[in-house]
């Protein structure tokens, strides 16, 4: 699908306003200082940053009241869109898209960005402790990092500031990977919308290996259509991946979220990725090193570092 499989497209987001903890924002710079962008050089990558990365901070509107439960509707909206540009230029040079977050709600943009490109062919592999499907109503935090899904799927209308966006996903080429702490709303939704989802539990019971082949079984049998893939750090263990806004423990070890992440990039399909919920704010700088080097990591593997 990709016209130059051999070019990275990099979006930063340095954004914090789906969520209540400060430091999220920090997220890519700390991971730039990590070398992310050097690693996947190394690689043999061409690497093209999109621009103006300062400006997810400055755009940040001075009155920002909720709309209904949503906290920061107007500037998290403003936020998305811009993503949403910035991940379809990358996507119609046909750069791989990778976006390094920022809180999940910049998700929203980056599915519109892609599939603005890829149509509804585009297949997304979400993998997170969370569902991130609360709708306006049902949310009961107001972050709206619970909530981009609802909007893309077209789950609940979205209205204003969000009604420049419009379903853009299908239903039946959404799978998840790694959940543990869905809210009893959002259960609802995937029962009542068949949304194919593998727990924990599931990766108990199978092992990661069967849960990745069933997950990509499911929105892309023949590995032909385009992927991408959503990855919240909160999805590993809180003793992986320490610094990060919602842990939860019981999560994904070191490798089984690298071997989701090696499995996608051995399909030849992934055309954008997220790396998203890096808060170098939280916890000890141990912590804080060690989050931002799996993030790192997951992000070289989905590209393919670790296929022989
Ligand atoms: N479901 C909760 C909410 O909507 C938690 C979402 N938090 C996340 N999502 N970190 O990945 O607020
Ligand atoms: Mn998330
Ligand atoms: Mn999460
Ligand atoms: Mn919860």
């Amino acid at each position: 699908f990709l016209k130059n499989p051999k070019t990275v497209g990099i979006t930063c987001v340095p954004f914090s306003g789906g969520q209540p903890k400060g430091g999220v924002d920090d997220g890519p710079v700390e991971m730039m200082r990590f070398g992310v962008l050097d690693q996947i050089q190394d690689m043999g990558y061409n690497i093209e940053l999109s621009d103006g990365m300062d400006k997810y901070q400055t755009m940040k509107p001075a009155d920002d009241p909720p709309i209904g439960k949503m906290k920061n509707p107007r500037y998290v909206s403003m936020a998305a869109r811009r993503v949403a540009e910035q991940v379809r230029a990358q996507c119609e040079k046909g750069n791989i898209a990778v976006t390094l977050g920022g809180d999940h709600s910049i998700g929203m943009g980056t599915l519109v960005g892609s599939s603005s490109v890829y149509g509804d062919d585009l297949c997304v592999i979400w993998v997170d402790a969370h569902a991130d499907i609360n709708t306006p109503d049902t949310t009961e935090s107001g972050n709206l990092h619970g909530c981009p899904l609802s909007f893309v799927l077209g789950i609940c209308d979205a209205e204003s500031p969000f009604d420049w966006i419009k379903p853009c996903i299908r239903k039946d080429r959404l799978v998840y990977i790694g959940l543990r702490d869905v809210d009893a709303t959002e259960k609802a939704i995937l029962r009542k919308h068949n949304i194919k989802a593998f727990s924990m539990h599931d990766v108990d019971r199978h092992g990661i290996g069967k849960v990745v082949e069933m997950a990509l079984d499911h929105v892309n049998k023949d590995r032909t259509l385009p992927v991408h893939m959503s990855f919240d750090v909160d999805a590993l263990d809180p003793s992986v991946a320490p610094a990060t806004g919602t842990p939860v423990r019981g999560g994904l070890t070191f490798r089984e979220g690298h071997y989701i992440c090696e499995a996608v990039a051995e399909t030849g399909c992934l055309v954008s990725l997220d790396l998203v919920e890096v808060n170098p704010a939280l916890g000890d700088p141990e912590s804080l090193r060690q989050t931002v080097a799996v993030g790192c990591s997951l992000v070289r593997c989905s590209l393919g570092e670790s296929l022989l």
